[in-house]
């Protein structure tokens, strides 16, 4: 079966964009793919060197995973340190890719903000980790929220120029894949791999300005709904939430220049597994005043098993510290065969 591989950071609570964007779509590719799912704790600390309670938080992300669904034999779940095989290859992409690739990121620009020079190294390389993250297993599948869609650019790019480099290693080698890219055939080692950013919610948006990204470092909590959100908390930030006066429409086309509109139905499709155009053909015509409650009442639904199941978890860690601690193992197995065969491609001696 196809192999998927995603991360999330723990850094501070997850909110309804990693979850529409990233964990229910994680869930949904346990059925035909092998998965593997990361808590990638080596990424934050590129943005903030310390945090206050690290552990607890991975403990919470591997919660969510396995509160939202995921089956953790039948897949993987793990945290990103306990395989150092990623911070190995990422330092190898580190030779790979360009100073200007990374430059060019959006991420980094917006994180770094203006004063760019003192931001850390490991920002800036962020991307180069997160392709070695992907790699290290040869993943081909991809799950993430289009935020993340340059640097699985990106991924493919790094992927592209070290099979071109070491082309004739790998050939030597007898490790490689055939594949074409555009029209050229290439013995490949690395795969190009498919970003999964499709869904009725691929960039979920703050619940009070409709161009701006759901995010966990928005200052105003009343932008987002946390996964630890009450009922009573989520139905009071949808209450809040910015709209404009008129009614829903009832065509997709209608949403076009209305962001809060268009958001607050594309986050009531993915909860509800609908399209966009099957919750407008529902309540087009219809005022927030009506649609709002319905969204309340939807995602309370889907969220408050998923929250009380986490809060049962991380209240004896040993089970999420024993699934973390198994799912380490066996990704370190599957990253050492990769790397013994990176490790030869290049010429280091082992
Ligand atoms: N608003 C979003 N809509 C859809 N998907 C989203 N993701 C994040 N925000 C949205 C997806 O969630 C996954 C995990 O993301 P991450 O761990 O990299 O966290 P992040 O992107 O740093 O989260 P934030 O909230 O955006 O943090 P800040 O505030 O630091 O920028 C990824 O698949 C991501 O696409």
């Amino acid at each position: 079966p196809p192999l998927v591989f995603s991360g999330v950071q723990p850094t501070g609570n997850l909110h309804l964009g990693n979850y529409l964007g990233a964990i229910r779509k994680f869930v949904a590719l346990q059925d035909n793919n092998d998965c593997m799912y990361c808590v990638v704790d080596l990424h934050s600390i590129t943005a903030q060197l310390v945090h206050e309670d690290l552990p607890g938080q991975i403990r919470s992300i591997a919660a969510a995973f396995i509160a939202s669904g995921i089956d953790p034999k039948a897949h993987i779940i793990f945290n990103q340190s306990a395989v150092p095989q990623h911070a190995e290859l990422a330092w190898i992409f580190n030779c790979v890719a360009r100073i200007g690739w990374m430059n060019r990121m959006t991420q980094f620009k917006d994180k770094a903000g203006k004063d760019r020079e003192n931001a850390s190294l490991g920002l800036l390389a962020y991307p180069s980790l997160m392709a070695a993250d992907i790699l290290v297993y040869r993943a081909t599948h991809v799950p993430v929220g289009d935020d993340q869609k340059q640097h699985l650019e990106l991924t493919r790019d790094i992927a592209m120029k070290f099979n071109l480099d070491y082309q004739a290693h790998i050939r030597k080698g007898g490790k490689g894949i055939d594949i074409t890219v555009g029209e050229e055939p290439v013995h490949a080692y690395f795969p190009m791999v498919e970003p999964m950013i499709d869904g009725p919610a691929p960039r979920v948006m703050s619940l009070r300005d409709g161009t701006k990204k759901m995010s966990k470092s928005d200052p105003s909590d009343l932008s987002r709904i946390n996964l630890v959100d009450d009922a009573e908390t989520i139905s009071r930030k949808i209450r809040k939430a910015k709209t404009d006066p008129d009614g829903l429409p009832s065509e997709v086309e209608g949403l076009a220049g209305r962001p809060e509109a268009d958001n607050l139905v594309g986050i009531y499709a993915a909860l509800a597994d609908r399209t966009k155009a099957e919750i407008l053909a529902e309540f087009g015509g219809q005022q927030f005043s009506v649609f709002k409650p319905a969204l309340v009442e939807l995602a309370v639904n889907v969220l408050a098993p998923i929250t009380g199941e986490m809060s049962r978890l991380m209240g004896d860690t040993s089970h999420i510290d024993a699934i973390l601690r198994d799912g380490g193992e066996r990704a370190r197995a599957r990253a050492e065969t990769t790397m013994r065969e990176v490790r030869e491609i290049i010429g280091f001696l082992q």
